[in-house]
């Protein structure tokens, strides 16, 4: 049987070249070897500020531009977490199994209630629980994401196991798959991760040429190549997408260009703004085509939550048995 995947993104506005190479690259390569599952995960973008009025258009966006990024409807069950119920109910299932002390040392919540002071609430700790509940509603094995949440893939890992040995075998144990590019960088401070909510740090799928070039050329690199040393993060980063999007011919150049100390960082930024801008331009025409097309959009994130509802129930059914509550 092939193992199952899932995965899932926030509607939070911009996907960025952190979360494209990260997670959605690798979903489109293994929605033709595994029975994929990916999910616009809205209750969890809703643990942290934001505007009511945009957030219908923000899981629209999201759609569409997973969509034009290369998912396929027609093998792959692509849906909206809130509209299957099953998954907030499995959360408090396992909210009751869980305990406070694993969701208090996870980093992300750490890092959020830093960044929100004001509205440090229930359900951003008690996130890792509802991404443990996405998963493992649909007995997911395969679990494709960016470094930054392998941490809470071990934690969905723990509470499985918890599970099944306080009410017997019921969930396979998923395992995290990174990318080559699990970490992409900050242009404007690569010590932290690209991330829509640092301004000036990400490359946004959808933007336009001229933004991408611009970004392109500040980002931050260093003074001159170091030959024999490790490279400074931010010159490793523009390495990191010019293998991403630029060919090998062009990487091998700024390589040798890097090791014998030749190398001008205004021109490798150049080609790499160029390549970034050609590899996106297909993207940006199916997007710009799938706007137009809201219908098309609405149906298939309503034939995929009807789809994904038949797995929940059934392991919810399972899992309601297995506790006594049927
Ligand atoms: N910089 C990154 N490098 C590689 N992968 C990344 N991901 C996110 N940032 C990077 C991966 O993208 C997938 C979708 O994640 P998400 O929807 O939870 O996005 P996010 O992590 O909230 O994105 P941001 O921009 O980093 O948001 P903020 O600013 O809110 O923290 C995941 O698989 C993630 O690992």
């Amino acid at each position: 049987m092939r193992s199952r995947v899932f995965s899932g993104i926030q509607p939070t506005g911009v996907i960025h070249l952190g979360n494209y190479l990260g997670a959605i690259k690798s979903w489109v390569d293994l929605q033709y070897k595994h029975d994929s599952f990916f999910c616009i995960v809205d209750y969890h973008a809703i643990t942290v500020p934001y505007d009511p009025a945009d957030m219908r258009q923000r899981i629209f966006d999201a759609a569409v531009a997973n969509i034009a990024a290369g998912l396929d409807p027609d093998v792959a069950t692509i849906f909206v977490q809130s509209h299957v119920p099953e998954h907030t109910e499995l959360t408090w299932l396992l909210n009751s199994i869980t305990p406070m002390g694993w969701l208090g040392r996870m980093t992300q919540f750490k890092e959020k209630s830093e960044q929100f002071k004001e509205n440090v609430n229930v359900g951003l700790f008690d996130y890792p629980v509802l991404q443990a509940a996405d998963i493992l509603l649909y007995k997911a094995e395969v679990i494709p994401v960016g470094e930054d949440q392998v941490q809470h893939i071990e934690l969905t890992r723990d509470i499985a196991r918890k599970f099944n040995s306080t009410f017997g075998d019921t969930f396979p144990e998923p395992k995290a798959l990174l990318s080559p590019a699990a970490r992409i960088m900050a242009l404007n401070d690569p010590a932290k991760k690209m991330s829509k909510t640092l301004p000036g740090s990400y490359i946004g799928i959808s933007d336009l040429p001229a933004e991408i070039r611009d970004k392109m050329m500040k980002a931050v690199t260093d003074a001159g190549p170091t030959p024999g040393q490790e490279m400074s993060p931010g010159t490793a980063n523009l390495f990191t997408l010019l293998k991403e999007f630029s060919a090998p011919e062009t990487v091998r150049r700024f390589q040798e260009e890097y090791d014998s100390g030749a190398i001008r960082y205004s021109e490798l930024k150049s080609v790499l703004a160029d390549d970034i801008v050609a590899a996106l331009a297909p993207f940006r025409e199916k997007r710009e085509e799938l706007l137009g097309k809201p219908v098309v959009v609405k149906n298939i994130l309503r034939q995929g939550a009807d789809r994904a509802r038949l797995y929940a129930r059934e392991t919810l059914l399972e899992v309601k048995g297995k506790m006594g509550l049927l």
